[in-house]
């Protein structure tokens, strides 16, 4: 199921019991087929041997994997593509280094954002932050169901919603507009990353 992204974060995967592998394979056996590399805590040797590993899963499965940030990774690897912030290097400049082929992901967080955004030729769009999340720190404010759904009404690029998704709120996210949701805890700091995965995965389905 294209809908659900999950988003990595080692730590988070540890604390619940598991390494980052397994999570990734389990959330592909159910069905994902969106994974970001998302890691903050990594060295960059770290980051190349995990999202090495990690690339072998998302193929075996058929499943795009995206490199968070860097975009030097990303090109190491030769991923599916990058996911980038508004602070990290302007869009233009890793649409130069990837070429035309691969995805690139940016993260809108308002109105503002997403009216720049729209000028550009990205593949799909990271609302954030839907609700409160303590997976990120530094989150701008908070859009709510309300405003996500303004957003999202005013593309037409595919939109990630992302920031305190789970089983209990996700279907209220796909009815605001959302074409997925993006998910690091919901389905990381899971005991099943395999039953998170198919519950999401259910309810997004039940509510398209
Ligand atoms: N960007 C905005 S919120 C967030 C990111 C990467 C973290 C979302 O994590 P969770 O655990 O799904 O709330
Ligand atoms: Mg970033």
């Amino acid at each position: 199921m294209n809908r659900l992204y999950l988003v990595t974060d080692a730590d988070i995967c540890r604390q619940a019991g598991h390494t980052l592998p397994y999570v990734v394979e389990e959330a592909c056996r159910a069905g994902v087929r969106w994974v970001q590399l998302r890691e903050k805590n990594l060295s960059t040797r770290q980051f190349l041997e995990t999202g090495a590993a990690v690339k072998r899963i998302t193929q075996a499965y058929g499943a795009r994997l995206i490199i968070n940030d860097r975009v030097d990774v990303a090109m190491a690897l030769d991923t599916d593509g990058v996911h980038i912030g508004q602070d990290d290097m302007p869009y233009e400049v890793v649409r130069s280094l990837v070429g035309n082929e691969k995805i690139i992901g940016l993260s809108v967080n308002n109105l503002t954002e997403l009216q720049t955004a729209c000028d550009l030729n990205v593949d799909y769009l990271g609302v954030a932050t839907v609700f409160p999340t303590g997976t990120k720190q530094d989150t701008a404010s908070l859009l709510g169901i309300e405003t996500l759904g303004v957003i999202c009404g005013r593309t037409n690029r595919p939109t990630f919603a992302i920031g305190g998704i789970s089983a209990g709120n996700v279907q209220d996210v796909i009815r605001a507009g959302a074409t997925g949701v993006a998910v690091v805890s919901a389905i990381c700091g899971h005991p099943s990353p395999y039953d998170a995965s198919r519950r999401l995965i259910d309810l997004i389905e039940e509510a398209l």
